[in-house]
């Protein structure tokens, strides 16, 4: 099995973190949706990372959709999701703020790294950064009210890794010090031995 994309995509991360977690072997393909267009290409003509390549050929994308589909073959003790109905649905919660937020940081990368400035359009700069910093408060008062899981579970992934990439390119927009409990966790977990194996950097 192999997984293209580069790990400074938090999407490409979070599945690469979650695959080790379910215990699935897999091979990273390091292509960058930029830089390695081609060869990119020449796998996954639409050049979406994380693009997940199975052994039978078959092609699965959307970081999300990857993680559901091993979620769904994860024995109990591998299980990155709470069984119990109440708990799901308040984890499916918290992703939905995270991954928001993940969406609108790579919106907020893109449009200063990849927009010439003269072509930049300031209103929607600003209705990103008010998404991007709405859903990180949302984020940050949920997993305040949380009750401490004990194992690595997919909010510890997703919440991690999109905290790490946000400070890593974002630290002047999301400033740290007003999310202290996102940075306490995010603290906690970037040590551990599944998010050492594939970091950021
Ligand atoms: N919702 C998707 C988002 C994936 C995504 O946007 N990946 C970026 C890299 S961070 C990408 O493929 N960018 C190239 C493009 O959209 O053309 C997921 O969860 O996998």
């Amino acid at each position: 099995m192999k997984l293209i994309g580069t790990l400074d995509s938090p999407y490409v991360r979070r599945t690469a973190i979650s695959l080790h977690l379910y215990g699935a072997a897999f091979e990273n393909l390091p292509l960058s949706v930029f830089k390695d267009l081609e060869a990119f290409s020449a796998l996954s003509p639409v050049v979406k990372a994380p693009t997940l390549l199975l052994d039978d050929g078959t092609r699965l994308m959307d970081s999300t959709l990857i993680i559901d589909y091993f979620e769904s073959l994860a024995d109990v003790g591998h299980a990155l999701m709470p069984q119990e109905v109440t708990r799901r649905a308040a984890d499916v919660q918290l992703l939905g703020f995270i991954l928001a937020a993940s969406e609108k940081a790579v919106q907020h990368v893109y449009e200063h790294r990849l927009r010439p400035e003269e072509k930049r359009h300031q209103p929607w700069v600003e209705r990103v950064t008010h998404q991007l910093l709405a859903a990180c408060r949302e984020w940050e008062s949920l997993l305040a009210k949380r009750v401490p899981h004990d194992r690595v579970d997919q909010v510890a992934v997703t919440g991690t890794v999109v905290w790490s990439f946000i400070q890593h390119r974002l630290a002047q927009v999301v400033i740290a010090a007003d999310f202290p409990h996102i940075q306490a966790f995010a603290d906690r977990h970037e040590p551990l031995p599944a998010f050492r194996a594939w970091p950021l950097n």
